[in-house]
């Protein structure tokens, strides 16, 4: 099948006419449609390496939209998220199979979110407290989805010591293989930064695990890039990227959020004295966070910023796998990128530790404890 095959398969509002990469996501393929009477959609080819299981990612997105845009409904207020376009034949992917001009996958497509932009990092505080309001008011919202009924589209994927478990494999199997060992001794620094922690960055799977901090429907992957702001108002038009939307912490949603939005730096700057946490940032969203994300119990709102230094270390720990296993996961741009994110991370996670009690203090003042 080619491109105008798979996209006729939807009910667009009209002929597609052009179809080009876009984007700056680690994950999907995703290209920007335009019709022929000029409206826009996005196309993502989904990254099965990733999600082995499609169709049941779709169910989820699919049941998250209808029940929020039934919330908004009942409030008379906007819906934040995007239901996916469905085919002809009333599914919302097409599944290609045999090689063709475009690379067999399950495809799916969105409408554009028109007047929208998308940024990589804050331009003002209100754009990063907007940003804790849009997830904030996510979690909220979904507080009473019913969440037996999600898959779950990775398992364990924020489930912390479950991806130290997967890198002492991979570091095993690196160790074994002469075209990876290399890998091992260029990262020497960070398996022992990484393991010096290991005990650590358990704590909050533990409490899960113990009842202690609540499971909630979250939404995985709350990076700035998964926002889409108005680009005169800066009101929030949509949360993006549902691929990820299951059962988990607020924690590590509230925490991936500053790691990326809070960090002074790119996540995969280089120059590592760069990489900081701005703790005015940190203030702005969690702000936001405590005013939008209603039903905080005490424990999380005081383990806030544990769940920015463990997410920060996660990815870290995730990245340095992808570099042990050979550059299999993340899209790279060049050998090494994984290890220059993985150092990024390591640097930031160590900053968050250098000033964990002034963040705590900060979390402290704004919830009144
Ligand atoms: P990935 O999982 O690879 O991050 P995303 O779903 O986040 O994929 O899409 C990648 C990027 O494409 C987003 O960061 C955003 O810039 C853009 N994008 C995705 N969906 C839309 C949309 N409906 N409207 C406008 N831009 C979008
Ligand atoms: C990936 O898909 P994207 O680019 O929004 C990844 C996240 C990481 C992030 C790091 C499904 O997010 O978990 O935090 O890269 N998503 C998946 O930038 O693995
Ligand atoms: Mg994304």
């Amino acid at each position: 099948m080619n491109t105008t095959e798979i996209l006729s398969c939807f009910l667009l509002d009209s002929k597609p006419v052009s179809c080009e990469p876009y984007g700056n996501g680690h994950i999907n393929s995703t290209f920007l449609v335009t019709t022929d009477k000029g409206t826009r959609y996005i196309l993502q080819r989904l990254n099965e390496e990733a999600f082995k299981d499609v169709p049941a990612l779709m169910e989820n997105i699919s049941g998250i939209a209808r029940f929020l845009a039934a919330k908004a409904k009942e409030t008379g207020g906007a819906c934040h998220v995007l239901p996916p376009v469905e085919t002809k034949d009333g599914l919302t992917y097409v599944h290609v199979t045999e090689d063709g001009d475009a690379a067999p996958g399950y495809y799916r497509v969105t409408p554009f979110a028109e007047h929208s932009i998308c940024l990589e990092k804050p331009e003002s505080d209100e754009d990063f407290y907007r940003c804790a309001i849009a997830f904030g008011t996510f979690i909220s919202e979904l507080a009473d989805y019913p969440a037996e009924t999600l898959h779950e589209t990775i398992p364990n994927f924020h489930n912390t010591p479950d991806r130290y478990r997967i890198l002492h494999e991979s570091l095993e199997r690196a160790r074994k293989n002469p075209e990876l060992t290399h890998r091992v001794l260029d990262a020497a620094g960070e398996i022992a930064f990484a393991l010096e922690r290991e005990a650590s960055a358990g704590k909050l799977q533990q409490l899960r695990d113990a009842g202690e901090l609540p499971t909630r429907v979250t939404h995985n992957d709350t990076k700035l890039n998964n926002v889409l702001l108005d680009e005169d108002s800066r009101s929030l038009l949509y949360v993006i990227d549902l691929d990820t939307v299951m059962p988990g912490l607020s924690l590590y949603d509230y925490g991936d959020c500053i790691r990326f939005g809070a960090a002074t730096a790119a996540e995969d700057e280089q120059d590592l004295t760069k990489v900081h946490c701005d703790l005015h940032l940190f203030e702005v969203f969690t702000r936001g966070f405590l005013e939008s994300c209603k039903g905080l119990t005490d424990l999380e709102i005081e383990l806030l910023p544990e769940g920015a230094r463990t997410i920060t270390l996660e990815l870290g720990v995730r990245f340095l796998t992808d570099w042990l296993d050979g550059d299999k996961y993340f899209a790279t741009k060049y050998p090494g990128h994984n290890l220059d994110r993985c150092r990024a991370q390591f640097a930031l996670a160590a900053d968050m530790e250098a000033n964990m009690e002034k963040m705590k203090e900060i979390v402290n003042e704004l919830s009144g404890n």
